[in-house]
């Protein structure tokens, strides 16, 4: 049960997530909180070193508060560039931050860690990527931001740690994290062959 009524001026008191929230630049009070989910990934350098130190950036962002770390996983790496093995993880995010400025803020964590993107191929290895999941239930398609990330769906390296973090987090219009998790897993029916599957 709620201890304040709806738009009390102190609700702010009784939300621990708040108290931890640092206020984003140039907002007197804090907006509505968001659950979101970061994905995390690396496959240059010292990759578990990068993403502990992304972790911790990102929890100091000023209007986002780190709620859950995944464990890190070893994944083959996903798509059509030849490169070495990823290791992968998610962290849930409270944020008062409009969808936009978070990945914003995310890129620049990037930028921080040393990425920089105007060397690099599509899909190809990074020292360190920083993919927007899911920013609550918000269905988002415009130019520089997709909100489901456009490929979770079909990402075991991304839907793996999410759904260790919240198997019920829903991907909108298209499921909740277990439930795609165990898509993956069960072969396409009706078209082909298994052997398609198996080889
Ligand atoms: N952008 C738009 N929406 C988003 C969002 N929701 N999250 C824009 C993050 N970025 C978003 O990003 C390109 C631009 O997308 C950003 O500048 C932002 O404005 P990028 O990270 O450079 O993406 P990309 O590599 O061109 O494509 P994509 O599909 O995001 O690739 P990924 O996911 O970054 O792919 N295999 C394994 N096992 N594990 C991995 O982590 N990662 C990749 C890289 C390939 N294979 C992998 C892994
Ligand atoms: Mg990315």
């Amino acid at each position: 049960m709620s201890t304040h009524p709806i738009g009390d001026p102190y609700e702010d008191r009784g939300n621990p997530i708040k108290a931890m929230l640092r206020p984003r630049r140039g907002s007197a009070r804090y907006g509505p909180l968001v659950r979101a989910y970061v994905g995390l990934g690396a496959n240059l350098g010292d990759r578990e070193a990068t993403i502990r130190r992304a972790v911790e950036l990102v929890g100091e962002l000023d209007g986002v508060a780190v709620v859950g770390v995944s464990s890190l996983r070893e994944t083959e790496p996903w798509g059509p560039v030849e490169q070495p093995r990823y290791l992968n993880g998610a962290v849930a995010v409270e944020t008062d931050l409009p969808p936009r400025e978070l990945l914003e803020a995310l890129l620049d964590v990037e930028r921080r860690l040393g990425r920089a993107r105007d060397d690099e191929e599509r899909w190809g290895p990074r020292t360190i990527d920083l993919d927007l999941l899911l920013y609550g239930d918000l269905v988002l398609d415009e130019p520089g931001l997709d909100v489901p990330h456009p490929r979770l769906h079909e990402r075991r390296f991304a839907l793996e740690p999410l759904a260790e973090l919240a198997p019920d987090a829903f991907v909108p219009g298209r499921g909740t994290a277990a439930e795609l998790l165990r898509a993956l897993d069960t072969p396409p029916q009706g078209t082909g062959s298994r052997a398609d599957v198996v080889h």
